[in-house]
């Protein structure tokens, strides 16, 4: 799969850019059926990778009720996602020819989601250079309604910032970007067609709304970096991250 000069260049400028039709439907139905057997426990996954929105009610194992799947590539048909031609396509033509799977999360937000406040990726990942590109993909249309995301477009050259401030999800806390430190009249609403993918630079600023609406807002989000990258956290928790495409590089991750 090609992209366009523009949109390398858009990429290059905004830190992120929309591509048309990368996902077919039956690999979007796919990916949505084993999301519901996942959530009703229909296929066994770990406990401690699903997270509930803080406001569900009834009944927690339904797909009504989750908020995120953290790591789905543990399930084969996620893993399958994470090496999709067409997306590894886009991602060797952004960072270039030797890439590797950072990892990956799933976000739900069911009719009646709660919003992600404004961050940063890199400082969240032991990663240098702060230039991984994140996949993400549309499982349903995603509009303003249902909880599109928001970016500040060129923010990602300002740098990694202070996630300071902290936020509450249900019970458990979170942080956030202070509102003082982001430039809301610049920000810029994604929407999306399901089969459309988002890629966005781990340094750029963005947020996603509540979902208002009575249908689903499902993003599939896979972050992928050069193999050239290097590990900063301790050498004992490196994990093996996995080659997708090109060769390995001595002394990188
Ligand atoms: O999908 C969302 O609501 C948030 C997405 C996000 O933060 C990400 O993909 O890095």
């Amino acid at each position: 799969m090609t992209i366009t000069q523009d949109q390398i260049a858009a990429y290059g400028r905004d830190g992120q850019v929309v591509v048309e039709d990368v996902v077919t439907r039956d690999e979007l139905e796919l990916l949505r059926k084993r999301t519901e057997k996942i959530a009703t426990g229909e296929v066994d996954y770990p406990r401690d990778g699903l997270e509930y929105e803080p406001t569900a009610k009834g009944d927690e194992r339904s797909l009504e009720s989750l908020r995120k799947i953290n790591k789905p590539g543990r399930d084969p048909v996620f893993a399958a996602h994470s090496r999709h031609a067409g997306i590894l396509d886009i991602v060797e033509t952004l960072i270039g020819p030797d890439v590797k799977l950072f990892g990956d999360q799933f976000f739900i937000k069911p009719p009646g989601g709660i919003e992600k406040t404004y961050h940063q990726d890199s400082p969240y990942f032991s990663i240098q250079p702060m230039a991984l590109v994140t996949a993400w993909t549309a499982l349903d249309d995603v509009t303003v309604e249902n909880g599109c995301m928001y970016v500040v477009p060129g923010s990602q050259a300002g740098g990694p910032l202070d996630h300071s401030e902290p936020w509450m999800v249900g019970d458990r806390q979170d942080m956030k970007i202070p509102d003082s430190q982001i430039d809301f009249s610049a920000e810029r609403p994604v929407t999306m067609k399901s089969g459309d993918v988002s890629f966005h630079h781990s340094l750029i600023l963005h947020r996603s709304g509540p979902n208002n609406t009575t249908r689903f807002r499902r993003g599939l989000a896979v972050h992928y970096m050069t193999a050239r990258s290097r590990w900063t956290g301790d050498p004992s928790d490196k994990p093996d991250y996995k080659l997708l495409r090109g060769v390995e590089h001595q002394g990188c991750v």
